[in-house]
């Protein structure tokens, strides 16, 4: 036996000890101590997350998110407009022949893995806010870790440039049960790069097709055979104006980023259950004074 089998034998051995006992179970009792009473209209995104896996609305739709969202969407104009970007388009636009079309070097991500957000970014403010957190908790059924907070650029790229990375249809590694949020900051049409979801394919009539190869790697199904396989009514594409809110069980098949005529700008975080293998890809400044949020937001925050 080679020394990866072992390892990978150890982590699902951990895993599934952590999601049947260490860490999930009282996770879920913490949620059931404090459970959050919903709105009518996180009720509905929770429903929509249960049956269809996918939850669209306007950002606005949510009241405590009335202020906030207007923050990400200045936040994702500023980085739009940032020399950082401008490099990036520019070398995305020498390299895009070779080099840029076998890696995600089309999206420009606003945080470096590992850096530090501060506890009044309103990055972890709108993640962290009760209308968004207590909405995934009550979906995932615990309380969850939120391992990933950015604000994305993604470059437009030639029409015929084949799709890559997570411009193809996938199922997310990071558990058998996550919730990613986007929030689009400018409006997202069909050249715009839109998220794609398969509707019924995180818990429904679709959870079985082109399963994960093991519970922490990605599937990606062979091209086209979503298209064949899956009616165009159950394949969702997701424009929509600024301010577009979408709430997604990402184990489920989705794609998105692939913009031809506009760059797409948006907010992003990823929700995943305690047990799962991945860990936080940004530190907290003084995280201590972000603990002045909820319990629910401290747990989130790993402090
Ligand atoms: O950029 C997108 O719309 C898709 C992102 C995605 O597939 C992911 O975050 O897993």
């Amino acid at each position: 036996m080679s020394p990866t089998f072992w390892r990978r034998s150890l982590r699902r051995l951990k895993y599934h000890l952590d999601a049947g006992v260490l860490r999930n179970p009282p996770s879920r009792r913490r949620l059931r101590r404090q459970a959050p009473v919903l709105d009518e209209v996180q009720r509905r995104v929770v429903d929509r997350l249960s049956t269809d896996g996918i939850a669209v609305l306007p950002a606005g739709e949510l009241p405590a998110l009335a202020s906030t969202w207007p923050e990400l969407r200045a936040a994702g104009r500023a980085f739009a407009g940032s020399a950082r970007v401008a490099r990036e388009v520019e070398r995305y636009r020498r390299t895009a022949g070779d080099g840029g079309a076998g890696s995600e070097s089309y999206l420009v991500q606003r945080q470096r893995s590992g850096g530090v957000l501060q506890p009044d970014d309103p990055l972890l403010r709108f993640g962290l806010d009760p209308a968004v957190l207590d909405t995934v908790n009550v979906y995932l059924g615990l309380w969850s870790r939120l391992i990933y907070a950015d604000v994305w650029y993604t470059i437009p790229s030639a029409v015929d440039r084949a799709p890559v990375a997570s411009q193809r249809w996938h199922r997310d590694p990071e558990d058998a049960q996550l919730v990613k949020v986007f929030l689009y900051c400018e409006d997202v049409d069909r050249d715009g790069g839109p998220f794609e979801y398969v509707r019924g394919s995180a818990r429904g009539p679709y959870r079985e097709l082109w399963p994960n190869p093991d519970p922490f790697s990605a599937s990606y199904p062979p091209p086209g055979a979503v298209e064949e396989r899956i009616p165009a009514a159950d394949r969702l594409c997701c424009t929509g104006p600024a301010g577009t809110l979408i709430f997604c069980d990402t184990h489920g098949l989705h794609r998105g980023g692939q913009a031809y005529l506009h760059p797409r700008i948006l907010a992003t975080w990823v929700f995943v259950p305690p047990a799962s293998p991945f860990d936080r890809r940004y530190a907290v400044e003084a995280h201590r004074s972000a603990a002045a949020g909820s319990d629910a937001a401290r747990f989130a925050l790993g402090i």
